[in-house]
This record gives structure tokens, sequence and C-alpha cells, in this order.
């Protein structure tokens, strides 16, 4: 079985007009002569393998739904070579042998590129006499037995294999700026149950049976074990691509739509954003611009307890019996964060529809606020919670840059705002009906993975339905109320985590 043959992948000029064909709608033309794609179902499933399929469709790729002659390159995910050709030989097709066999990551390459891309080493699935376990297999009474839900696991603040998650987090950063979501959520999950191990990972027997590690995912691992650092990742974070993608995302109001079209535009340094005369910029990215330096910055956790003591006296001036929490990574533990996330609520309902307007007004009066986007709440109660792990909340919230009064500390720091008495920093304000103030604090306070796996716990363990505004039995048909975090997790059915457990 020829795996590591050069590709010979030359996108053609000439576009030939085939159409797909039996196994596919005559839809889309295909681009690219002579290479035939098909997807393994095994470890990918269906409608990943649909997706998947329509997608390469999309762009131009001849992809068959079976595994015929024609075929040229079959793509598995989380398979080793081993466990591919085993399947394959049970197929016991003349030409198979000759195709390659590679992994999803070069499928994923190829459809960002939006052609066929080199297959490089690291494309390549190896076959190996003694093939590791997968990384689905049972785990032995030996190992740690670590559950495919971070909200089934303990995530401290202090991460032991930080060499290993940092890795993965900058390639799911990666995948993010490519806008590839399926490996961005893969490495995402990987890197997550990694933080929650207790023991550093020294040999490639400590991640056998852990959860969510593909193959491709312990290849980097066994290269930092012995490199000490992964070729993929040092090719990354030296790519121009994501350099400019880092600088342009980090503007407050910038996301990854207008990063691409600055990028494509040939932009590449904050420089040329700022330089630039014909560039329009919406009020919020003016203003990320202005005060780039100090947001781009971290927030210290003295700065949020600040924040946190400001807003809350102001509020305290008008509802005395509001209740005003930071939540984010501040309440998870962390020291730092890029921003001060402040959950508000009142029993009275007329209080709580003032609230906000109210706290801008005073922050404008006494010139303290340099930003702010107010949103109302698009809430309505009659909707179930949303079926998206992902999708956001309905509450009234406000995006603010804050200026900040320097403590004494802090005023003879170096920073760059050393200069001045004030620094700028940013702080969501969101607003939450009384009732629903245990979902909205379980919601805000995160991680995003951990409130991710949440959400995918209730759907597909329990039938529930969560987000940050209500818990659905689908059984039952019927909305579960809660007053405290333990509540909910006491409806789910879970073992209570404290905030500083959740840093998944
Ligand atoms: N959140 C979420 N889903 C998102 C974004 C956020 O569930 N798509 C939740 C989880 C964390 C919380 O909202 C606050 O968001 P961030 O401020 O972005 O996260 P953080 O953990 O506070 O990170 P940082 O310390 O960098 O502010
Ligand atoms: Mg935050």
């Amino acid at each position: 079985m020829d795996l590591v043959r050069g590709s010979g992948l030359i996108p053609v000029k000439k576009r030939p007009r085939i159409l797909h064909g039996s196994s596919s709608f005559c839809r889309y033309e295909v681009k690219f002569k002579g290479i035939v794609l098909f997807l393994v179902e095994r470890k990918m499933g269906t409608s990943r393998r649909n997706f998947l399929m329509e997608l390469a469709r999309k762009r131009g790729f001849q992809i068959e739904s079976e595994l015929r002659d024609c075929v040229t390159h079959i793509v598995a995910e989380n398979n080793s070579g081993a466990e591919v050709v085993k399947w394959l030989q049970s197929k016991q097709l003349d030409n198979v042998i000759k195709c390659q066999i590679v992994d999803i990551s070069w499928f994923t390459e190829c459809m960002a590129a939006g052609c066929p891309v080199q297959i490089e080493n690291r494309h390549q699935l190896t076959v190996q006499e003694d093939c590791p376990a997968s990384f689905n297999t049972p785990v032995s009474s030996s190992c740690v037995r670590v559950s495919p839900y971070a909200c089934q696991r303990r995530t401290p603040l202090q991460d032991i294999n930080r060499i290993f998650t940092i890795a993965f987090d900058i390639l799911a950063e990666n995948y993010e700026f490519l806008e590839n979501t399926g490996p961005r959520k893969a490495y995402q999950r990987a890197s997550a149950v990694l933080k929650s191990l207790s023991f550093p990972i020294v040999t490639m027997k400590d991640v056998e049976g852990l959860p969510h590690l593909g193959q491709q995912m312990k290849y980097i691992i066994e290269e930092i074990l012995e490199d000490g650092k992964c070729s993929i990742v040092e090719e990354i974070i030296s790519a121009e691509r994501y350099k400019s993608f880092k600088i342009f995302t980090s503007i407050f109001g910038v996301g990854l739509k207008t990063a691409e079209k600055w990028y494509r535009m040939g932009y590449r340094t904050l420089e040329d954003i700022r330089s630039n005369k014909s560039l329009t910029f919406t009020s919020m990215q003016k203003h990320g611009l202005l005060y780039y330096e100090d947001i781009a910055g971290y927030v210290t956790k003295t700065e949020a307890d600040a924040a946190e003591r400001l807003i809350r006296t102001i509020i305290w001036g008008f509802v005395s019996d509001a209740i005003v929490t930071v939540t984010g990574g501040f309440r998870r533990g962390k020291h730092i964060g890029h921003d001060v996330d402040i959950l508000i609520t009142c029993p009275c309902k007329e209080d709580e529809k003032q609230i906000l307007h109210k706290t801008i007004k005073v922050l404008k009066n006494r010139s303290l606020l340099l930003f702010h986007d107010l949103v109302e709440s698009t809430f309505d109660d009659t909707k179930r919670p949303s079926r998206c792990v992902d999708s956001l909340d309905h509450f009234q919230k406000c995006f603010l840059i804050l200026r900040l009064q320097k403590e004494e500390e802090t005023k003879n720091a170096k920073e760059s705002y050393a200069h001045r008495r004030w620094k700028a920093i940013r702080v969501d304000l969101v607003v939450t009906p009384y009732e629903q103030y245990a979902f909205a604090l379980l919601g805000w306070t995160g991680s995003q993975q951990f409130e991710r796996d949440l959400r995918r716990y209730a759907s597909h363990e329990k039938k529930m339905m969560l987000d940050n505004h209500a818990l659905y039995d689908k059984s039952k048909k019927m909305f579960l109320k809660a007053k405290t975090e333990e509540d909910i997790f006491k409806h789910l059915g879970l073992e209570y985590l404290e905030p500083w457990e959740r840093n998944a």
C-alpha cells in the first residue's frame, strides 16, 4: 500500500465540465480533474460525513459516497493507518491499493484553501505493525477514567500539561481563523481533556484511552514529548495570516469577517489599519483602535475588583437590593482576563428595566464612560432553550469601555498608560430577570468549553435543554426552576463543581 506518495495535485486551469455522477447531485462542477475523494464513515459519523461531502462538492471536488475503483484519496478521521487498511482489506477492491490514505487535516486544509493542497508528512496516516489503542478504546483499570464531558471533570486553573494544551489551543485558534468549526472544536475538546488531568503526561501510555484524543492529536503529543515542541504549531505562529488575524481580532469590535476582509485587502499590521484613510470603521472599532494599547493588554484582578466596586456602588445608589456579581474568568479564579463580566439582577421588575440605563447615565455624568453599546433584551419566554450549544443569550446587556481611575499601587506601573491617571478597560454588564439569575450565573461563569459540554450533556444524556435562561425537561415537557447553580447541577444529576473547577 503506497501511503507516502507525492500528491501531484495540480488544479486544472481550464475547467473541464465534468459533473458529479451517480452518487452525487448534479449541482456542482468538478474543478479538480483526476482527484476523487472518499471519506471513511467510521469514527466520523454519518451527519458529519454528509456535511463534509457537500462542502467538498461545493468547493469543486469530486467525492464518492461509495468506495469505488475511481477513488484516488481516502480520507479518515480519528483512525490510525492500520485501522483504515484493515477496513479496506475487507472491501476487496482492486484499485484501492493505489489510493492515498490521508488524515482529515489534509481534507480540511484543502477545503480552507479551496483547492487540493500538497500532501505533507503530517497528513499521512502511517501504518504501524503494532497499532496503539485508538482514542475511544475503553480505559484499562490502571488508567484514570476521564469523562468525555467537561461538566463531569474537575478542571482547576493550574494546568500541569500546559506544554500540550497551549499547542492544541493554538491549533484550535488557527482553525477558528480559517472558520473551520469541526477541527476547532475537536482541538478545544482535546485541550480541555488534558487540562483536567491531575498528572503530567510523560509517555504516550499516559494518554491511552483518554476521550477526544484522535490520532492526529496523539502525533502532536508524541512530537512534543520527543522534541519539546510541535512543528505544525511553530509553522502556524510564524505564518503571516495567523499573525495578522491575532492582531486584527484583538481590536474591540473586529470579528473574523472583518479580519478576513482586511487580510484579503492586503493589510497585515495594526499600523496598516490605523494609517489607512480609506477604511471605514464602526463606532466600536474606532474606540477599539483608540484605546487599543490598554484593551489588548490584560485586566488584572485588582482592576476587576475596582470595576465591580464602582458599578455596585452606583447601582446600590438607586436599587439597594440589587445583586452585582463578577462572573467569567475572574469568578473561576483567574488573576487576569481580557474583560470584566458583571451580572446584575434585582427582585423588582420595574427596577430591573431601569437599572442599566441609570447606570450608564451615572457613568457618563462622572466622565467614566469612554464607549458603550447597549443591547435591549430579546428574550421571549414562550420559547424553549436553544438547541445550539454555542447560542448567545437574549439578556439586556451593555458592552463598554470604562475609564478606570488608577489605584495607588498601580500608579507606578511601567505599562503604556503609566503617564495617565486612568486606564481603559473592557466591561460587559448583563442584566438578568431575578428568576433566571442562577442560569445566567452558570452560563456567564464559563469556561466556554465547560458551558458547551454542560449543554451537550443535558441534551445527549438527560433529554433536557439548557441555556442561559432556563432548563427544559423534554420527557416531562416542563421547565425546571432553579434558585442556585447547585439546583441546576442537581436537576442534571451532576455532582456540583465550584466555579474554580470549571476551567475547561
Ligand atoms: N460564554 C459562553 N459562550 C460564548 C462566549 C462566552 O458561554 N460564546 C460565557 C463563558 C464565559 C463568559 O461567557 C464570559 O465570556 P468571556 O469574557 O469571553 O470569557 P472569560 O472566560 O471571562 O475569558 P477572559 O478571562 O479572557 O475574559
Ligand atoms: Mg471575561
